[in-house]
């Protein structure tokens, strides 16, 4: 009997992949594998049910004859250890970053044998419903909290992109992109202080008040289901601080990263060019302690973000600080620097990891842009957070447009270099 290979990673079974199962079984016995969630997060939508939940859903289909995991996108491991007479997919992965996974499996059925059999896809107006129901599910606050959490256990390194709008949000939460054989997309976005400040034209230093950043999160939260973190600044009092754990948690944002200044606070990138003081270790401690005491879920994070390095008092400060807001109940230490090198971050990272194996660790690479994310996870760093370079690619774009206007006294000059009018209307999903 000859086999017939599918792999599948939905949560949710429609006529559509039935209709695949089906078709699939007329050629062999089928066999279905599931794509493991840490490969299915690089470029589908995150899971709504457990890994073994998916196996057991797949187990139980009428014509399925066995299921296995595969445990990444390309199909060329699985197919060497399978070795199908048969694969089988639906039409739909030919477009799109899918179709590096579609060339994989071609390459590899013309070098050893078999057959690509391609299903038309029936979407129909149930599938797309059920669809929707799980796009909805993932943006609610119980799933998006957790996620973050969820992340950490799944990925090498978390990576987050800044977003400030529902526009910068559809960006983070919908960009794929194929390189190099590998499919990759961001897993969570950050509303920085930064960002959320210079879209108002106003200065980042806490004016912008609660208020406005929580209707940017709103904003965001309204068009995505990936999981945020908070730029929460110093935090500001601690018994300020409470409610607005209560609030953040209770709209679904995973984290907050409050940072250890007082008194006016200006941006890190400033350094010591402006006057910037540190918050001491107790008073620190003391707003940790009462956030994680007002949190009412196990999901929220609480992430202590150590000036030290910013303020050149040394690494054994920020290492001291590191263990202290720990021990006060931080879920994470974020620790900045201004160098372009990331030589004091890794060392930070070294020292803080010999005695502290687990406690994510969180980076903004600005300054320190030429290291790439393998190498800042071989440090024991979790999280990367591209802070702001969405809104500095806009602003010169924009700027160039208006000038470009001006210079023109017309549009057309520009015209290739703008959106098409079509694509903003299609990335912008109607109910
Ligand atoms: C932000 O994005 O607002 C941050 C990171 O706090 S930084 O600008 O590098 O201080
Ligand atoms: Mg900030």
């Amino acid at each position: 009997m000859k086999t017939v290979y599918t792999c599948f990673c939905t949560d949710i079974i429609h006529e559509g992949h039935l209709n695949i199962i089906k078709q699939a079984s007329k050629y062999g016995k089928v066999i279905i594998g599931a794509l493991s969630d840490e490969a299915l997060i690089r470029y589908n939508r995150f899971p709504t049910v457990s890994f073994d939940e998916r196996l057991k859903l797949y187990k139980s289909l009428e014509h399925v004859e066995d299921v296995i995991v595969q445990k990444e996108i390309m199909y060329d491991n699985v197919l060497s250890v399978i070795r199908p007479d048969y694969v089988v997919h639906g039409k739909n992965w030919s477009i799109g970053p899918m179709k590096a996974i579609r060339n994989n499996v071609i390459e590899w059925l013309n070098k050893n044998g078999g057959e690509l059999i391609e299903i038309d896809y029936t979407y129909s107006e149930n599938a797309q419903k059920i669809d929707k129901i799980l796009v909805e599910k993932l943006s609610m606050p119980e799933y998006r909290r957790k996620r973050l959490r969820q992340l950490l256990e799944l990925c090498p390194i978390v990576k987050v992109l800044e977003a400030h709008s529902g526009l910068t949000g559809l960006i983070a939460e919908k960009t794929v992109v194929e390189h190099e054989g590998k499919l990759d997309q961001f897993d969570a976005m950050w509303i920085s202080s930064l960002c959320d400040s210079t879209v108002r034209g106003k200065p980042d230093i806490e004016l912008v008040d609660m208020s406005s950043r929580l209707r940017t999160i709103d904003d965001i939260m309204e068009v995505t289901t990936k999981p945020i973190i908070l730029d929460g600044d110093t935090g500001g009092m601690a018994e300020h601080f409470v409610y607005n754990i209560r609030t953040l948690e209770r709209m679904g944002v995973s984290a907050v990263i409050i940072e250890d200044k007082t008194g006016l606070k200006k941006n890190s990138l400033f350094g010591n060019e402006v006057k910037q003081t540190q918050d001491n270790i107790e008073n620190f401690c003391f707003k940790i302690k009462a956030g994680k005491k007002a949190q009412l879920t196990e999901d929220f994070m609480i992430i202590a973000r150590i000036e030290s390095l910013i303020l050149e008092h040394g690494i054994n400060d920020a290492l001291k600080r590191a263990y202290a807001y720990v021990e006060a109940g931080a879920d994470g230490i974020m620790i900045h620097s201004r160098k372009e090198k990331p030589d004091e971050i890794f060392e930070f990272c070294d020292d803080f990891r010999k005695n502290n194996k687990h406690t994510p660790i969180v980076v903004v690479p600005t300054s320190f842009n030429s290291v790439k994310e393998e190498e800042l996870a071989s440090h024991g760093i979790n999280i990367v957070i591209y802070a702001n370079q969405l809104i500095r690619s806009a602003f010169p774009a924009m700027l160039d447009t208006a000038k470009k206007i001006l210079i023109n006294h017309r549009t057309k000059d520009i015209e290739d270099k703008l959106l098409p009018i079509k694509d903003i209307i299609s990335l912008i999903d109607e109910l």
